[in-house]
């Protein structure tokens, strides 16, 4: 079916649901029955999908053996890319991204124009995805040479909402960054959720039920984490839950 990981996600959404995504980073996966582990574990807790990408140092046979292991679980595995290294025929689909916030002109534009034909030959699914990331002190904030969003000013982040929106993305993630201290405040999804469309995903910095609630409150559709599934399972596992439990109504409405 055309587009099967989309619909999957917006049937679940459309049916009331709000998501968890779990991300690994195949450069930092360990050894493969310690990852199947931690698959099955965010699989039984009620994740919905394996994202994987990482900033740095991922090798397409990496990303390849990470996407067959995770795939055991059942669940969809998809590429969110740091680069074009990240791309394998073994996922389902691929966050097709812009990093709406970079000064630099390659991931504003050149990446995708590489990675075009790849992706074709790959016959992987495309998801179409604007990219905002908040916190410059990240990986990503560095390598994706960022030009931060001060906290202060949610109605910038809504003018990259609405650009999004405007080209026709699909999905809007709001990233603080893996690793980061904390997540990005709630005013950001509240913002985007009241004013555009799009499917909002969070994530970076989220390693806590509360924060998962504050967000989902907030409006977040979908909420990624990584650090905190590799760190402390049992943690990994209460957000999950958080996520899936969740049943209050939105404050974006
Ligand atoms: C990275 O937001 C994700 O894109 C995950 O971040 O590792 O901090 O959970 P954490």
């Amino acid at each position: 079916m055309k587009n099967r990981v989309y619909r999957y996600i917006v049937d679940k959404l459309s049916q009331g649901e709000k998501l968890h995504f779990t991300l690994v980073d195949p450069d930092k996966a360990g050894n493969l029955d310690k990852l199947e582990e931690l698959a099955d574990l965010a699989a039984s807790a009620g994740s919905d999908l394996f994202l994987i990408g990482g900033s740095t140092s991922v090798t397409p046979e990496e990303a390849g053996i990470v996407a067959d292991t995770l795939k055991k679980t059942g669940l969809p595995v998809v590429i969110f890319p740091g680069n074009i290294n990240c791309l394998t025929p073994r996922a389902d689909a691929v966050l097709f991204m812009v990093l709406m916030n970079t000064l630099e002109p390659y991931y504003l534009m050149q990446v995708q124009v590489l990675a075009a034909p790849l992706i074709r030959k790959y016959g992987l699914e495309t998801i179409p995805t604007g990219y905002i990331v908040f916190n410059m002190d990240t990986a990503v904030g560095h390598v994706g040479r960022v030009y931060p969003i001060p906290y202060s000013k949610p109605e910038l982040a809504l003018a990259y909402g609405l650009a999004a929106e405007m080209m026709g993305f699909k999905l809007l993630y709001l990233e603080a960054g893996s690793g980061a201290p904390s997540p990005i405040p709630p005013v950001f999804p509240q913002v985007i959720k009241r004013n555009t469309g799009l499917i909002t995903m969070v994530g970076g910095g989220i390693r806590s039920p509360e924060a998962v609630v504050e967000l989902l409150k907030a409006g977040a559709d979908i909420i990624v984490t990584g650090t905190v599934m590799e760190r402390d399972p049992v943690k990994g596992v209460e957000v999950v839950k958080a996520v899936k439990s969740y049943r209050g109504r939105d404050t974006s409405s």
